[in-house]
């Protein structure tokens, strides 16, 4: 009986420990199929001031399969842009590989995303929805060359305080589920960038 109950706790200890290495992120986003602007766009992307952008397909540089996120920008000083993806947004096809309320968020401590740098130095803002509006961010540095995986942890964004959509609700706690994700490269800069293969990662 003794043997028994050590056998039964080594195979929970062991199946526990297989499940720690099993930890994977959970894709959400892709980018393959259409990538497209405007009111039935599949991607919510717009510019104020005197700022421009231009959102396609990348297939000169690829991650996975055979598209990424190819965001050519100008940030002008004073101006902005917004390239975003998800729930609740302008467009109206921009949702995500998965339904953001069928999502355990609890099980994830951030995102991970494949970015395609070129070293320019621009900064790029990559901000957050929560379920009440309330805009978080992090940033990202274009400072190196080619695809690298970037990883953001929740704990590691901060609520905007330069900016928030009227309808939200300034609460600063990250609510769940988050409703859509962002990106803005920001002034004064000029150039490319892909992005591919989004995640939910726990760690
Ligand atoms: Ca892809
Ligand atoms: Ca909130």
């Amino acid at each position: 009986m003794r043997l028994l109950g050590l056998v039964v706790m080594a195979a929970v200890f062991l199946s526990s420990n297989c499940f720690a290495q099993e930890k994977k992120g959970l894709l959400i986003d892709n980018f393959e199929g259409a990538i497209t602007g405007g009111p039935e766009g599949t991607v919510d992307y717009g510019t104020g001031g005197d700022s421009k952008v231009e959102v396609s397909a990348g297939t000169d540089q690829v991650h996975s399969g055979k598209q990424s996120l190819k965001i050519v920008y100008t940030a002008a000083p004073g101006g902005y842009m917004w390239i975003a993806r998800g729930f609740g947004l302008d467009s109206k096809n921009t949702q995500w590989l998965v339904k953001t309320e069928d999502i355990d968020w609890k099980k994830y401590s951030g995102i991970a995303l494949y970015m395609y740098g070129t070293n320019s130095g621009t900064t790029i803002a990559f901000d957050l929805k929560d379920a009440n509006n309330e805009i978080w961010r992090s940033y990202i540095t274009d400072d190196f060359t080619g695809w690298k995986q970037v990883i953001l942890p929740f704990v590691e964004f901060f609520a905007r305080n330069d900016w928030q959509p009227d309808n939200a609700d300034k609460n600063s706690v990250m609510d769940f589920p988050i409703k859509s994700y962002q990106f803005e490269p920001k002034p004064e800069a000029q150039g490319t960038v892909y992005f591919d293969d989004i995640e939910l990662i726990s760690q």
